[in-house]
């Protein structure tokens, strides 16, 4: 059992443990809170819980507990007065939001307002939400930072399946006999998920690994050493890659035509679709070895169970959708698929990512209802006793994409943003700090910390965070945690459900009968209804409580009469959720987006089948050019989350990757005279930025930058002239079927600046690391913990 309390805290001192889970990842790791004089001043992983047995990882024992007792958490709201934000009273700040909001209702109706919300607060919060936006207000404008995240997991497995929902279960791992790792770099990403697949392969009969990425991950050093394949393809050719794969499948005679032939549909187009993409074509594209290609097909077509993850290499990078329908395509080509050690796990990114999605706080509408199909607005309506006409439904719901850019032509008036930070995490950063800062729009933020995104807000509202509030959330394979409030928050911070509670109350939300809308005011309250929301749907939550919660391990949905103790594996019956009357959506043309009609969809009659998909790879939006002539990709480090909110405050983590870095391979370094640690210019047709260089082992011809370093800590931002955020360089696009941003795609160019003198200040025991000689690292440097 992993355990850390703070320095000069014994475990005598620990006066209560509160149960809970870590919200620093979608790995859900079930925890206690060690509490001392009303203040978190700990953590230990639960023995007894099935996610982690225990066990949790450095941001997990460091990171999810220590900022709460920071010196810089808001404790009161902030209104902007004469240009400035200035501290405030409750009764003002929200007097504000109410005002701009009647004012605008009135003038201009509910499409003058925007919500974007978070992959980061609990289920009653994004559920509440939900009603106050589609019910109360009726405005199509809601989102999550989910769009950037698990978008197109979602997306995924609706256009395979039929609705959300993660198929498979983290227990696949003790039976698969291989793991193929799409995108996903789970060493650093899900630290305690991974050690549970290193207790496999370094044991005896060890699965073999795959890993597709562009770096030389641990994954992909795991792959070398189980007899696996490690498949570098060029940034931004996935799709080649996948069908390249499924080629090999059809080729080898290693589908599995009766499974396929019952249980799927679409098998002869899909064979059409890939045939082109011989392995040598695919090693053209790519820039990937064809026998290496033949070799991971070869481990898929003969293996009996193999268990698949996708994460942001897939989902952030090229024809996203496409590509992550094709690992569900490799699943239902062999049959593959609800059983155990057979699974696909679309990864999650963020702990409570997959209630946003399912509470509809972000497009969808709540219990994965289908927006296009009336019968399920109707049902919507009659629960919460409202017009039909108020749910939004005429028309696919608003991305954030596209919420940001009403906000920035004036269509949008109010945004209110919770528990997130574009300004560092959205694309093209410049972009973003223009509609945050343009007067146009007037923005609500509510954090536990004044970010840079807070810095541009009219009202900046104080939350409660993890910990100092009460609620559940559904980790990445379905399993609901009930997380306890161990501590009070600090001065007038509210917890998100009261602040959306004090909105709705002050707004006068009401149903037909002129009875209150939201009709809860605790988070137990919120849950039941909830509960009710999602009865018959596939998340249904109707057998859980915050009673049956509190036991010894969290429970995966659907949890209802039928499965009392909740389902480890969906579709186990290999009837799939396509149903016209039951699916969330009737899907798309994975190439253009364009939308089938319910009249299309019913005459495919899918009847329970899952559906088969492809489409052709298609060259990125920006690919090199003589002026830029690198690719240009981001991502994570272990050591921090996001934009480091919380990790920043843990010394240990802060100490480990204090500083921001890009990486190159050797030969690009070589070629353009850069040696580690030197300070370099990452230019791209959006933005600059300078930091130093870390030779290291990502693929030639690719940079890659951890996209964790914002502006806040002043000193930083201070340095001449220049940024160190990411996202100066991404650019506006999205995925044309789950609309999500592509984060993993930009040209750019990379000039020296000056030497450095010391290595770069990026970690030496990560994907970013190995070629950097360890003799050049006292043990205080960066990167030890
Ligand atoms: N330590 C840490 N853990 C986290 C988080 C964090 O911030 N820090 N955040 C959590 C969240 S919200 C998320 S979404 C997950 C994300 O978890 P991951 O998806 O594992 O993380 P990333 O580093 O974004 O991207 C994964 C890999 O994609 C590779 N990649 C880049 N471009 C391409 C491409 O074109 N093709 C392929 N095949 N691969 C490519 C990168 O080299 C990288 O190793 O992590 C979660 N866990
Ligand atoms: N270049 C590049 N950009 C990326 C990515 C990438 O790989 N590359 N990844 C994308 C992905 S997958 C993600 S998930 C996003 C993450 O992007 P963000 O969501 O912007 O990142 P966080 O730093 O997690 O921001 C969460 C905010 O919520 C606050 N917060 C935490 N808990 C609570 C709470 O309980 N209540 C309230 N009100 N606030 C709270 C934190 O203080 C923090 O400011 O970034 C995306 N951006
Ligand atoms: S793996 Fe994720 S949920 Fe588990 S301790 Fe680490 S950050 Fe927390
Ligand atoms: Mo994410």
């Amino acid at each position: 059992m992993d355990q850390h309390l703070a320095e000069g805290v014994g475990e005598e001192d620990v006066e209560r443990w509160v149960p809970s889970a870590c919200v620093l990842c979608s790995n859900g790791c079930g925890c206690d809170i060690a509490v001392k004089d009303g203040v978190m001043v700990g953590v230990r992983g639960r023995a007894t819980d099935a996610v982690n047995h225990g066990r949790l990882g450095p941001k997990g024992l460091y990171g999810s507990w220590a900022w709460a007792n920071s010196p810089e958490r808001l404790t009161r709201p902030l209104v902007r007065e004469n240009g400035r934000l200035v501290e405030s009273d409750w009764e003002t700040a929200m007097g504000r939001v109410v005002e701009v909001s009647r004012r605008l209702l009135a003038e201009k109706g509910p499409l003058s307002h925007g919500f974007y919300t978070s992959g980061q607060l609990f289920l009653e919060e994004y559920y509440t939400l939900a009603v106050i936006g589609k019910g109360g207000l009726g405005t199509p404008h809601m989102d999550g930072n989910t769009r950037l995240c698990t978008a197109t997991s979602a997306a995924a497995f609706k256009e395979s399946f039929g609705t959300d929902g993660q198929p498979g279960t983290y227990s696949d791992i003790e039976h698969c006999d291989a793991i193929f790792l799409f995108g996903h770099n789970m060493a650093e990403t899900q630290t305690v998920l991974w050690a549970r697949i290193l207790d496999r392969t370094r044991a005896q009969d060890p699965p073999k690994v795959v890993c597709v990425d562009p770096r030389r991950t641990k994954v992909a050093q795991e792959a070398a050493r189980t007899g696996g394949v490690h498949l570098a393809p060029r940034v931004g050719t996935n799709l080649a890659l996948m069908n390249g794969l499924t080629r090999e499948l059809f080729a080898n005679g290693w589908v599995d035509e009766p499974w396929v032939e019952h249980h799927t549909l679409g098998i002869e187009e899909l064979r059409e679709t890939v045939d082109p993409y011989t392995p040598q074509e695919v090693a053209r594209i790519c820039e990937v070895d064809a026998e290496d290609l033949r070799r991971a097909a070869r481990i898929f077509g003969e293996s009996s169970r193999v268990l698949s993850t996708v994460l942001q290499g897939f989902y952030q990078s090229h024809q996203a959708t496409a590509a992550a329908v094709a690992v569900n395509n490799l699943h239902l080509l062999r049959g593959m698929i609800g059983r155990p050690g057979a699974g696909v796990l679309q990864m999650n990114g963020q702990p409570t990512a997959q209630n946003t999605r399912e509470c509809g706080a972000d497009g969808d509408l709540p219990g994965f209802r289908n927006w296009d199909n009336p019968h399920h607005v109707r049902d919507l309506a009659k629960l919460w006793n409202v017009d039909e006409l108020t749910i939004p439904h005429w028309a696919p719901p608003t991305h954030a994409m596209q919420i940001f850019r009403y906000a920035e032509q004036g269509s949008i008036g109010w945004l209110w943003i919770s528990a997130t930070n574009p300004a560092v995490s959205m694309p093209e950063s410049a972009r973003i700090r223009k509609i945050l800062q343009s007067r146009k729009c007037f923005t609500i933020v509510q954090d536990l910390f004044l970010t840079e995104t807070a810095e541009f807000a009219d009202v900046v509202l104080p939350a409660a965070g993890w910990g100092e509030k009460t609620g559940c959330f559904t980790n990445a394979d379905r399993t609901v945690h009930l997380s306890q409030k161990a501590v009070e928050p600090p001065g007038e911070a509210k917890s998100d459900l009261d602040i959306f509670l004090m909105y709705a109350d002050a707004m006068g939300f009401t149903d037909q009968d002129g009875a209150p809308l939201v009709n809860w005011r605790s988070p137990e309250e919120a849950f039941d209804a909830w509960r009710e929301c999602s009865r018959g749907r596939p998340c249904d939550y109707t057998g859980l409580s915050y009673e049956k919660l509190s036991g010894p391990t969290g429970i995966p949905w659907p949890c209802n009469e039928d499965a009392p103790e909740g389902t480890e594996r969906l579709y186990a019956d290999a009837v799939f959720n396509t149903a016209p009357d039951h699916c969330e959506t009737y899907g798309h043309d994975l190439l253009t987006g364009g939308t089938t009609t319910p009249t299309q969809y019913r005459a495919l009659a899918p009847g329970g089948r899952a559906l088969l998909k492809g489409a052709a790879h298609l060259p990125p939006h920006e690919d090199t050019s003589d002026a830029y002539p690198l690719l240009y990709s981001t991502g994570r480090t272990v050591y921090h989350f996001h934009t480091r909110t919380k990790t920043a405050r843990s010394a240990r983590l802060n100490r480990a990757a204090p500083d921001a870095w890009v990486e190159l391979s050797p030969s690009d370094a070589a070629r353009l005279g850069i040696e580690e640690g030197d300070l370099v210019r990452v230019e791209s047709p959006r933005g600059t930025i300078e930091v130093h260089a870390r030779v290291g082992q990502v693929r030639e011809g690719t940079v890659f930058a951890p996209f964790h370093y914002g502006t806040w800590d002043l000193a930083e931002a201070a340095r001449a002239g220049s940024s160190r955020q990411a996202n100066e360089l991404t650019m506006t696009v999205w995925d044309p079927v789950s609309k999500q941003p592509y984060f993993k795609t930009a040209a750019c160019r990379v000039r020296r600046v000056r030497g450095g003198d010391a290595p770069a200040s990026a970690p030496t025991n990560t994907a970013g690391s190995v070629n950097v000689d360890a003799s050049d690292y006292p043990s205080d440097r960066p990167g030890s913990m």
